[in-house]
């Protein structure tokens, strides 16, 4: 399968892709090159600003333009460390990043800031959105209503274990072996675009027969959220974390049950995996990373893409993370 790492020049990861005005904007997290510190908390990612690149024609091939640091933390009025995924909606001509962000108590909120260009510069707001946390950003603007929703969350180093009922537990909790698995969250979002116009609801994956999936499931949701629409159907997407897969599941509404189908990516070279799927001009494509340019060094990851393809009835067609099985 053809693949192409998107831009050799710099480490970035987790990208966040649309289509605005007809061009292709990314929104990857900018790695940063630092001692190894690997551990589950994810101390490893100590991103501290962001930029936006954009690509007018195939991804396969075209020119990948670097429009230059669209976002720094410390241009970010409540800013801790660790700037993580983001995601950008465009709505009346604005455009709304969507951003996690450790506080100065380390606890992740998600922030917003607003440019009038895809490209930026983004102005950060002065707080988080109230009632936010975790990690892992990814705005729908669903057809259907004109609405546009958020979901959000991630596991251990992004965490969603310290929540229940949107409300900080005393003590983390994570299930186990039989234990319904953490779900992600969705939210729809205020008209103003700046917060949450509701509380968030959990995002069920189910088996066949409606049984969320197990926490020991291989294919349960870890983080890196991603929803999109095909033939009418809502597409929810998810990174599996410690099992190093991509997966989907499909449902009728953007808050599921999305019932689960299948592997999109098998693991690539480095820790993590990380995903946005879209259609341009008539093609789907995968944009995702991994570590394979920096030797496997799972904090600096690079950018990749590759095309999509359905089978008639809907299905995604699995996709290798590697030429060779890691
Ligand atoms: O980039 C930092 C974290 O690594 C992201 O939030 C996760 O999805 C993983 O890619």
């Amino acid at each position: 399968m053809k693949k192409r790492y998107l831009f050799p020049d710099d480490y970035m990861a987790d990208p966040s892709v649309h289509v605005f005005n007809g061009r292709i904007y990314i929104y990857p997290s900018h790695d940063i090159q630092l001692d190894n510190v690997e551990n589950d908390n994810g101390d490893q990612y100590v991103m501290q600003d962001m930029h936006v690149l954009s690509i007018d024609g195939d991804p396969m091939t075209a020119p990948v333009i670097d429009h230059g640091k669209a976002l720094d933390i410390a241009d970010i009025p409540w800013a801790g460390r660790q700037l993580w995924d983001c995601d950008c909606a465009e709505k009346d001509g604005r455009y709304f990043l969507y951003f996690p962000l450790k506080d100065r108590n380390d606890i992740f909120r998600i922030g917003v800031a607003v440019a009038s260009r895809p490209e930026g510069p983004f102005i950060a707001e002065p707080d988080p959105i109230r009632g936010s946390y975790s990690i892992d950003i990814c705005v729908l603007h669903d057809d259907a209503d004109g609405e546009y929703y958020l979901y959000f969350g991630g596991l251990w180093g992004g965490q969603l274990q310290r929540y229940a009922d949107n409300k900080a537990l005393e003590n983390p909790y994570l299930p186990e072996g039989a234990e319904p698995s953490l779900p992600s969250r969705c939210v729809r979002l205020s008209k103003d675009m700046l917060q949450f116009a509701e509380e968030p609801r959990p995002v069920q994956v189910v088996d066949e027969e409606g049984r969320p999936l197990r926490a020991d499931d291989p294919h349960r949701f870890f983080e890196a959220s991603w929803v999109h629409k095909y033939n009418g159907k809502y597409y929810f997407s998810y990174s599996t974390g410690d099992s190093h897969l991509l997966c989907y599941a499909v449902g009728d509404n953007p808050y599921g049950p999305f019932v689960f189908k299948g592997e999109i990516l098998s693991p690539v070279v480095g820790w993590t995996t990380h995903h946005s799927i879209i259609e341009y001009r008539g093609k789907w494509y995968l944009f995702h990373h991994d570590a394979a340019p920096s030797g496997g060094r799972s904090w600096l990851r690079s950018l990749k893409v590759c095309e999509l393809t359905y089978t008639p009835d809907g299905h995604i067609l699995p996709i290798p993370g590697t030429d060779t099985p890691v």
